[in-house]
């Protein structure tokens, strides 16, 4: 399936493999992770990648783009059907370009941003003064209350009402429960902001109306296009229609040059299978597999962030087992589940150890992973936490780790070509 990289260039060939083999061998529980279908797979690997098409489609700065014009329609059509959106731009490269995009789309250099702090399940890109949006913006930042753990609704009004944001955003990278949407536009409209909504994380929920439906709710939306939605790395924004100029402009000329063609090709691709009736059912798993899991992780005596989850990721608090999260996070790797070490509100170890672990279930109901999976993966994950010191024991369960991806196959054909290469 390599052919041409294993003839042109053998050590990328090798590294492609092993990342293909990985993949097909471990649990992949990091939630803002999903695997792609074979047709997003092909689209994204094909020969768009060619093509320059600064611009929009029948507006371009170059000749030769009469299908890559029908691509770009294709996506962004899609995108408005999923969502019911008036307007959307596929052109962003990530959820950051999207997200510098909108903001100047929304406001001026200086102008204030409100948003949830990262400490408490924010992303970098909502005001964090080490990224460009906390030196670009004044930023007021929201978080979590520390008895419930849950976003402090009476803080928000509080603080939209004292300082009087230019964007108020609603969003985050780690906070496993529903957003009240109706809050943040009726607050938005008290206080005289824009109310802006990145659903990176659950847009795919939100695409079928497992969560409220932010295009319903906010003047802009952004989202990057490869978690929940389950499409290619990149990113979009979805907006009413008074806002379409000011975002297109800022994505081209303002932020970007020529759009990646072969990413768009593969974000229309995923935006049709996520038009079938089978993504609904998909993301019912998604959220019931999370649940299934925290459940699990709960009876075994873990520490959940808010007590549970209701979307496709959960918190685990890995303090009580003695652990930092950089350890969990290192012991799940040996027994074979990649997740990610992320800090928990009000979290007293610094960001590079912090005290907890993300964990999310899109990737593996990809997989067709269920219930009766995530109940035998979680007593796993306790395990693991439970013997983080013990080599041997991460071992076995390695080996368990497996023994189960072995019975959910994923990318066949390519995992087939890669074992027999090695
Ligand atoms: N870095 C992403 C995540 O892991 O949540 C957010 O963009």
């Amino acid at each position: 399936m390599l052919d041409h990289v294993i003839a042109t260039d053998p050590e990328v060939a090798q590294a492609i493999q092993a990342e293909t083999l990985r993949q097909a061998h471990t649990l992949e529980m990091i939630a803002s992770e999903n695997f792609v279908s074979e047709a997003v797979l092909e689209a994204v690997g094909s020969v768009l990648t060619n093509k320059y098409a600064e611009g929009y489609p029948g507006r371009r700065y170059y000749g030769g783009c009469e299908h890559v014009d029908v691509v770009e329609e294709l996506a962004r059509q899609r995108a408005c059907k999923l969502f019911g959106a008036d307007h959307a731009n596929v052109q962003p490269h990530s959820g950051s370009s999207a997200n510098i995009a909108a903001y100047y789309a929304l406001m001026q250099h200086g102008d204030k941003l409100m948003a949830l702090s990262l400490a408490h399940g924010g992303h970098l890109t909502h005001g964090h003064k080490v990224n460009f949006s906390g030196s670009h913006f004044e930023i007021v930042h929201y978080g979590v209350s520390p008895d419930t753990e849950l976003i402090d609704y009476d803080q928000v009004a509080e603080l939209a009402r004292r300082h009087r944001p230019k964007v108020l955003l609603a969003g985050y990278s780690a906070y496993p429960r529903t957003l009240n949407l109706e809050f943040f536009r009726k607050l938005a409209d008290e206080v005289g902001a824009v109310f802006m909504v990145d659903m990176a994380h659950f847009a795919g929920l939100a695409a079928v109306g497992i969560h409220p439906n932010p295009v319903e709710f906010a003047d802009v939306v952004t989202t990057t296009t490869h978690k929940t939605l389950r499409g290619p790395r990149g990113g979009m924004i979805l907006c009413k229609e008074p806002w379409a100029k000011a975002v297109d402009k800022n994505i081209f000329p303002g932020y970007q040059g020529g759009p990646l063609m072969h990413v768009i090709a593969g974000k229309a691709v995923a935006f049709q299978e996520a038009l079938q009736p089978g993504f609904k059912a998909y993301q019912e798993q998604v959220v019931a597999n999370a649940k299934a899991l925290a459940e699990t992780l709960r009876q075994g005596g873990a520490r959940l962030v808010t007590g549970g989850t209701d979307n496709h990721l959960m918190l685990v608090d890995v303090t009580p087992l003695g652990l930092t999260g950089r350890d969990a996070e290192a012991a799940l790797e040996h027994a074979g589940v990649t997740c990610n070490k992320n800090a928990i509100p009000f979290d007293k170890n610094p960001p590079a150890v912090c005290s907890g672990v993300r964990l999310g279930t899109p990737a593996l109901t990809t997989r067709g992973m269920k219930e009766e999976q995530m109940k035998q993966i979680g007593s796993w994950i306790v395990e693991a936490l439970q013997n983080a010191q013990t080599s041997s024991h991460l071992d076995k369960i390695r080996g368990h780790v497996g023994e189960l991806c072995q019975q959910f196959p994923l990318y066949a054909n390519r995992t087939k070509a890669a074992v027999s290469a090695r």
